[in-house]
Parts: structure tokens; C-alpha cells; sequence
């Protein structure tokens, strides 16, 4: 989350529990990088242009970020326990296909492998379990092997 035209870009930024943020200054003034809010409360200190500071998030919250020199400057961090959220602007879909996938293969006993790399693409692999048919109650009800059952589904 930079320190950029005296204001914190961006503004809103969901993270998940155990992530660490950093906080670039890129303004040519110094900035004081604070929370006493939200869960986690913080002081980074002041640094000048090309200073960092970081943070690391460890419980879900709403963190509200502050600049002890800037008292306009106000960001949020959410910390999120799930990567179920999206950072794209209304009307721009919602970003959560992979998100919903994954959730989807996770309820059925499968997995999702993803493979990707800059400007290389992506491949994902999902793998879900066949289903087997449910034991006969006894042999007199035991279905023929050619019932015209499916475990199929696609
Ligand atoms: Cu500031």
C-alpha cells in the first residue's frame, strides 16, 4: 500500500490472515505509517522517498490506516480469513470464477492444481472423485449391472 500524492493506493486493499504489507513511500516528503484500530495497532515510523515499512496482518479485521504527518491520508486494510473476495469495480464482473471453482471441487472431495507463470499462461487441473453407487440393501434388491446407471456427470 503506497504512499503516493499524499494519499494511501489503494485506498481499500484485501489481504489475507498471515500477510505481510508493505508501505512504499513514493512521495518526496516524509510519511509516519500508523493504525490504532481495527485489531491491529501499529506505528511504522517515519521514512522518506524510497522508504519502506511493512506490516503483517494476523487476525481478521478492518484496519484503519492512518499517516500521523497527513491527518487526510486514511486507508483500509481488510483481513480477510478466506480468499473469497474481489477487487474488481462494479459492472466489471466479479472475479471470483476460480474462487467459486475451487469451492465447488473442495465440496465434492477433489482438488484443484494451478500452474502459472508471467506471460507464460496458466494451467489448471481439476480432479474429482467418481462416485460409486450405493450398496444394495440386500441381494434380492440388488440392481443388474446393467441398470443404465451413470456415475458420470460430465
Ligand atoms: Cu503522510
Amino acid at each position: 500500500m503506497a504512499q503516493h500524492g499524499q494519499q494511501f493506493i489503494p485506498r481499500v486493499l484485501p489481504v489475507l490472515v498471515g500477510t505481510t504489507v508493505e508501505f512504499p513511500n513514493q512521495d518526496n516528503f516524509y510519511h509516519n505509517v500508523f493504525s490504532v484500530a481495527g485489531g491491529e495497532r501499529f506505528d511504522l515510523g517515519r521514512f522518506g522517498q524510497g522508504g519502506s515499512a511493512s506490516q503483517t496482518f494476523t487476525g481478521p479485521a478492518v484496519v484503519v490506516i492512518h499517516c500521523e504527518m497527513h491527518a487526510d491520508m486514511k486507508a483500509y486494510v481488510l483481513v480477510l480469513d478466506n480468499p473469497f473476495f474481489t477487487t474488481k469495480d462494479p459492472e466489471r464482473g466479479t472475479g471470483l470464477g476460480l474462487s467459486t471453482v475451487w469451492g465447488l471441487v473442495q465440496g465434492m472431495g477433489g482438488q484443484v492444481d494451478l500452474d502459472s507463470e508471467l506471460g507464460q499462461g496458466t494451467t489448471l487441473a481439476i480432479r474429482v472423485p467418481l462416485a460409486t453407487p450405493a450398496p444394495a440393501a440386500s441381494a434380492e434388491e440388488e440392481v443388474p449391472a446393467q441398470a443404465g446407471r451413470c456415475a458420470c456427470w460430465w
